[in-house]
């Protein structure tokens, strides 16, 4: 067994946190629906254009009793983009330092995710997508990963109409509708994840699904994204009504989250121009990679969590809210929900948020008050931010041993059997 194993699972052992008895286990045995929300950003939630909101249903979802939603979560993608969203959220492992690590891994490496943790629990896992099921390489990733069926889209008649694609793979809309009787079909409880496209740049959308104003900020790669978002968000309604019409709303645990910015940073005027601001700077970037991150379930007490937090943790919060430890685990995730989290976010570059400073563009700031200042001139301030820096620094490197070495091959995951990618096909020829 490899020494380098050794030291990453103290590093794992040392960071554990403790469970929440208010919510360790309140899931147990429902469904799990994920809903991947292509390129949405936590700054959409309650805003409007010309005095209309531009996501409705995410509104009024967010702000549900029963909907436990978070306000300082971040998106920590790197080239990977989606991928690495995906890698987080299943594996508790970062995208790579470079590449996507689905695509360059995903084939060959062992993993104990969540959908292969799940089925061994007694649980039915699929992933639903509207693209070919080659991009990021998901059809051989998913069942490295343990997913029983795949729908990709040659499992849609819809998408075998020209004019219903767009970009990425099939509207939303359609993607849902379709997508719902074989939901409907799978015997309970499943963990099905649903990866929309349709709010993916350069947000083009035919001129009949167009339902609200472009933003005028006059940056051409920008004023589009509210009309997906709008589309993405009745689509996103249309499925929540489907759900309570088969009866799947209040026996599943709902997760939703925004994979990664829509308008990347790299429009710092645009972006200033959308938040109503005279210029941005990197405090105000930071904050700009938030995504939402939305739990619901019936029974849960909900409301809105501040913790800082990101996609690293999204892992072990939905375990724990089903019952499942990850005491075992090699994850590189707190659970959001205990109450000794650390809460520091790294972002790939090694920049990172915490509940108390925010380091970004090489400067760095109070979280609480965006004021910036130089560590060399506050010694208080700077043990902490080193601490924080090693700790990020740390966990992202260890992650990429484990994903570059196939460290897990030698990790024994006690009643997890290791996964055969053999017992799995998606077979119906793929477009
Ligand atoms: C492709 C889709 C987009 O299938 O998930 O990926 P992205 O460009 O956002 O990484
Ligand atoms: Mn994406």
């Amino acid at each position: 067994k490899s020494n380098d194993l050794k030291k990453i699972e103290n590093f794992v052992q040392e960071n554990q946190t403790t469970n929440n008895p208010l919510y360790f286990g309140k899931a147990k045995g429902k469904n799990v629906i994920v809903i991947h929300l292509e390129s949405f950003q936590q700054f959409m939630i309650d805003y409007k254009v010309n005095g209309q909101e531009v996501t409705p249903n995410l509104n009024k979802f967010y702000h549900d009793q029963q909907s436990l939603s978070f306000d300082n979560f971040y998106n920590q993608v790197g080239q990977g983009k989606t991928a690495d969203a995906e890698m987080m959220l299943e594996t508790g492992l970062y995208g790579t330092a470079s590449g996507s690590a689905m695509v360059n891994y995903g084939t060959t490496n062992t993993y104990q995710a969540v959908p292969g943790i799940l089925d061994q629990q007694g649980y039915t896992t699929a992933s639903f997508h509207g693209d070919t099921g080659t991009f990021w390489n998901r059809d051989n990733t998913y069942k490295s990963w343990g997913y029983d069926y795949f729908f990709s889209k040659p499992f849609f008649p819809a998408a075998k109409k020209e004019d219903n694609n767009i970009g990425y793979g099939m509207k939303d809309k359609l993607f849902f509708k379709e997508s719902a009787p074989y939901l409907d079909q799978l015997p309970q409880p499943f963990y099905a994840k649903m990866i929309t496209v349709t709010n993916h740049y350069p947000y083009d959308l035919d001129s009949k699904n167009i339902s609200i104003e472009k933003t005028k900020t006059g940056d051409k790669t920008v004023d589009g994204y509210v009309q997906t978002a709008r589309y993405m968000d009745q689509a996103f309604g249309e499925f929540i009504n489907y759900l309570k019409k088969a009866g799947l709303y209040d026996n599943s645990l709902l997760v939703l989250y925004g994979d990664h910015y829509g308008i990347s940073e790299n429009h710092p005027k645009a972006i200033a121009k959308l938040l109503g601001k005279k210029s941005v700077n990197a405090y105000d970037l930071a904050n700009w990679q938030k995504v939402p991150f939305i739990v619901h379930a019936d029974g849960l007490q909900g409301g809105i969590n501040h913790t800082y937090g990101g996609e690293i943790d999204v892992m072990p919060t939905i375990l724990h809210l089903l019952g499942i430890s990850t005491k075992q685990n090699i994850q590189f995730g707190q659970d959001l929900l205990a109450k000794d989290n650390k809460q520091i976010v790294a972002f790939r570059n090694s920049s990172f948020v915490s509940k108390d400073y925010v380091h970004y563009g090489g400067n760095y700031y109070v979280t609480s008050t965006g004021t910036k200042f130089d560590p060399k001139e506050d010694l208080r301030a700077k043990s902490i931010i080193d601490a924080d820096q090693k700790y990020v620094d740390q966990s992202l490197s260890y992650s990429d041993e484990v994903q570059t070495g196939d460290l897990l091959r030698f990790h024994n995951l006690p009643g997890f059997k290791k996964i055969q990618r053999s017992d799995y096909s998606y077979s119906r020829k793929d477009s």
